[in-house]
């Protein structure tokens, strides 16, 4: 918590919004438009974290029975997460189009509804094969900025990351938090169950340059090209080997729970393209899931590449198209991009 955090008292997301509208110095210059629809996902992640809460309860857990465009079986909570952000973010007037994890297409706002200038691509629940066994999941966001005029299309969402207006995440465990970036820091906000308000707990989050910890799933170590296999043996080397020092694993199996412990303490992630799918340059998503989370991470002070380039620099050219994921500790992903060079 930091000094000006505890000097100020409970700052909720609303009054954080308005006073970076205001902060002319930050030259933020947070336009109302972009402070509305900040407030309307973080309301849905709201409605999410209630949903996801319920569990057997609810009779949300298990399959939808459908499937998305990532030939992968939908469970009932992705749906409904998805459901619940369409439904918030359609008629405010501040989007022109959505896209999301779960649908084959783009979704342009109704005809009805007035039109905004901004795009708002999610994956409404990351980390679905945690949901039935009770582990933290999330919710990731990434906002670009639309042209004016024609009906958007597929095309207007293939926009770098660098050009992202803002990121965020929710994740949804033992406590509810909303990862938020405009491009000037990154700012954590927890969930007050008592008064369902988000608040803010942190605004000065750093993630270390070094580290000691690393996340990959470990089982695909015989399908890995060879500068990662060669980076992860040296990180099981430890004090032995060239690096040095010891490291600690984790691997949650969901992006956002391992990015946001990296985000609190440091670390590195790492999802690599592997040879079970050569086709594919890597399961993770780049438009709604490693370009936002590359902003928050580079915003953090931390690094974010595909192992040849910076990930903000990556230029789409398909909605769902798939990228490998290196992210964290400035010092660690710069190593693992240099044994990739
Ligand atoms: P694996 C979840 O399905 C996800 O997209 C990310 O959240 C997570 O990091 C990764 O896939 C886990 O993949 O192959 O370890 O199950």
């Amino acid at each position: 918590m930091s000094d000006t955090l505890a000097a100020r008292g409970r700052i909720s997301l609303t009054r954080y919004l308005i006073e970076l509208e205001r902060d002319a110095d930050e030259g933020a210059a947070l336009p109302p438009s972009l402070r509305l629809l900040i407030e309307v996902v973080a309301r849905a992640c709201k409605q999410i974290a209630h949903e996801v809460g319920k569990g057997a309860l609810g009779g949300v857990l298990g399959e939808a029975g459908t499937g998305n465009i990532q030939g992968e079986a939908q469970k009932k909570l992705d749906v409904i997460a998805n459901e619940i952000l369409l439904e918030a973010n359609e008629w405010g007037g501040h989007l022109a189009a959505m896209a999301s994890e779960e649908m084959a297409t783009v979704f342009p706002i109704p005809g009805h509804y007035p039109r905004g200038e901004y795009l708002l691509l999610f994956d409404p629940l990351d980390g679905s094969s945690n949901i039935d066994v009770n582990v933290s999941i999330g919710t990731i966001f990434s906002v670009l900025r639309c042209a004016e005029g024609s009906r958007p299309s597929e095309n207007d969402f293939l926009q770098a990351g660098k050009l992202q207006a803002a990121a965020g995440y929710a994740v949804y465990g033992p406590q509810t938090q909303l990862v938020l970036t405009l491009g000037h820091g990154v700012a954590v906000f927890t969930l007050d169950r008592e008064t369902h308000s988000w608040i803010l707990t942190d605004d000065q989050v750093r993630i270390p340059e070094d580290t000691k910890e690393f996340a990959i799933n470990m089982s695909n170590r015989r399908h890995w090209e060879a500068p990662v296999t060669r980076y992860v043996d040296e990180l099981l080397a430890g004090r032995t080997g060239p690096l040095g020092k010891d490291f600690n694993m984790r691997w949650i199996a969901s992006m956002v729970a391992d990015v946001h412990r990296i985000l609190t303490r440091g670390g590195v992630f790492m999802y690599p393209r592997d040879a079970r799918e050569p086709e594919k340059p890597g399961k993770l998503r780049l438009l709604y899931e490693a370009n936002p989370m590359g902003f928050i991470v580079e915003q953090a002070g931390g690094a974010a590449t595909d192992g040849a380039m910076r990930i903000l620099d990556i230029e789409p050219a398909k909605l769902h198209q798939r990228v490998a994921v290196f992210l964290g500790s400035k010092n660690e992903v710069d190593r693992i991009t240099a044994y990739h060079a």
